[in-house]
């Protein structure tokens, strides 16, 4: 009965970590399929924040591409441009899709050929970090 408690007093203790842990859901992750003989590309996927604290990308890293960057477009003079963001914010409660033509993650110096799944590490700015499979997906 001692023990009992003891490890429910340990669950208590820890489940407000586990919650921040869990209060992220990353779905649709993938990785476009670069074009024959180039060395970049770009990642996307949707990041929901089911907490009710901000939370804040501050960088993407992954052992098949040498950098990766967030990424934005904006329009300059009716021209698209992509951007480099230093952070991106997932407010509370709400879903920020990182999706073709908006943001997205830049991939740079790929490591070729990809496998068809891609262990991707997602860190923010509290200093935890998640790992996602990304799906290779041919742009067709
Ligand atoms: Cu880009």
């Amino acid at each position: 009965m001692k023990f009992l408690r003891t490890v429910f007093a340990i669950t208590l203790m820890l489940s407000p970590v586990f919650a921040v842990a869990d209060s992220l859901e990353i779905e649709d992750a993938y990785v476009r399929e670069p074009i024959p003989g180039r060395y970049m590309s770009a990642a996307f996927l949707k990041i929901e924040n089911e907490s009710e604290k901000s939370r804040t990308l501050v960088s993407a890293n992954a052992d098949w591409a040498g950098l990766i960057e967030i990424h934005t477009h904006i329009h300059d003079n009716g021209v698209m441009r992509m951007r480099q963001l230093q952070e991106l914010e997932i407010p509370a409660g709400e879903i920020v899709k990182l999706q073709p033509g908006g943001l997205h993650l830049m991939l740079f110096k790929l490591k070729l050929p990809l496998a068809k799944e891609l262990a991707l590490d997602l860190c923010f700015k509290n200093g935890e970090c998640e790992t996602v499979t990304a799906k290779l997906r041919s742009i067709k």
